[in-house]
């Protein structure tokens, strides 16, 4: 049996900003881009959600639900930071670290585990060590599996410790709402609900023919998932495989000019992101977004692996060269590398002697 941790600072970058300015602690604080560029909420301190302000709203409708919000555009090299330090924390427990995001990770602390530190107290002294060196909190959830353990961390926020106790997933998860399983989206989770079916409980008794029908080849899956059945590992380098950058306009244009110039400053990102990984890739993709939404990708091959912002960028521009057309207007350029051998010298994949 396995032991997972699972934690996720709370409200994290709004909480990052109260934290750096306690001036807005106590303030309904929303970090994310300005109403007038169609910005939407990235996240939302708990004062704000109390005005029924969420993630993923467009920050207009956050204003209109509450109009003294304070917006803060955000600050991405300061979450990084605040993120490698809690990462660092999660190491101390254990090397089975996996990252989901920059707020989350699962620690598998089954080999940390001592008489006088059981899992749920290897829990509360982390988010104790977080509090008192951070000076922000996070919710952890205790439990067997990595979905379980997911669950639970979000059950009690903000500042939770929710411990399930081993063999007890069932009857955990059986009244919560059937959206909280991995892998039930609102849209699964309504045609679930057409048939009555709206806890992970109800899901959980359904016969194999119901399954199949309403899940498809994932039935199976989501069934073991929903009896707290999961054997899935802590996985823990998981490997960049592209390294993108994206920028939605302020307004659509055609200008061709402003198009490239924006190629350009894409590519020099993903450039020093790949000369700071040591990789170089060997496929540039372009990202196109046009004004009436239609989104659609193009890609190239280069002769050789590469990280220079000048052969990520001739090729982008090439690409979206090509899309331009009378009337074409984008709204959305994003550029991508990926294929990816490392530059110190080592082909991250061995390659075939003679195929060179
Ligand atoms: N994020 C984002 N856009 C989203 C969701 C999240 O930019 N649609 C960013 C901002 C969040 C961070 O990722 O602060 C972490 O995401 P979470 O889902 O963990 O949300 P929060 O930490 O903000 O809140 P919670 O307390 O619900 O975890
Ligand atoms: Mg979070
Ligand atoms: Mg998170």
């Amino acid at each position: 049996m396995h032991h997972i941790l699972h934690a996720d600072f709370d409200a994290f970058y709004a909480s990052v900003e109260q934290l750096d300015n306690p001036d807005l602690r106590g303030k309904p604080v929303v970090v994310g881009g300005s109403p007038d560029q169609r910005g939407v909420v990235a996240s939302a301190s708990y004062e704000s959600r109390r005005f029924g302000i969420r993630s993923a709203m467009p920050m207009r409708t956050a204003f209109q639900r509450c109009p003294k919000a304070v917006r803060l555009p955000p600050r991405f090299d300061r979450y990084h930071q605040v993120s490698r330090q809690v990462m660092a924390m999660f190491h101390e427990i254990t090397p089975l670290v996996e990252p989901l995001s920059l707020d989350e990770a699962f620690l598998d602390v089954t080999d940390a585990i001592t008489p006088e530190m059981p899992p749920e107290e290897i829990a509360a002294a982390l988010r104790r060590r977080v509090k008192v060196e951070l000076g922000l909190t996070i919710s952890v959830g205790v439990a067997t599996s990595k979905s379980v353990a997911k669950i639970a961390s979000d059950m009690d926020k903000p500042d939770g410790l929710t411990v399930v106790v081993p063999g007890s997933e069932r009857d955990f998860l059986a009244p919560l709402d059937a959206i909280k399983l991995w892998g039930i989206g609102p849209k699964t989770a309504a045609r679930l609900a057409a048939d009555g079916v709206h806890t992970i409980g109800e899901l959980a008794s359904q016969p194999d023919e119901w399954l199949a029908k309403k899940l498809g080849r994932r039935g199976p899956y989501v069934r073991r998932l929903a009896l707290g059945q999961d054997e899935s590992p802590v996985v823990v380098e998981r490997e960049a495989k592209s390294v993108s950058a994206e920028t939605t306009l302020a307004r659509d244009t055609a200008d061709a000019e402003v198009l490239f110039e924006l190629v350009d400053r894409l590519s020099q990102r993903v450039s020093r992101r790949l000369v700071i990984g040591g990789l170089r890739g060997r496929t540039v993709k372009a990202k196109l977004r046009l004004s009436d939404f239609t989104t659609f990708s193009r890609q190239r091959t280069l002769r050789e692996p590469d990280s220079s912002p000048d052969a990520i960028a001739g090729s982008a521009r090439a690409m979206l060269e090509r899309e331009m057309s009378e009337g074409r207007r984008f709204r959305l350029i994003g550029v991508s590398v990926s294929g990816f051998e490392s530059s110190d010298s080592e082909p991250l994949q061995p390659r075939l002697a003679g195929f060179e």
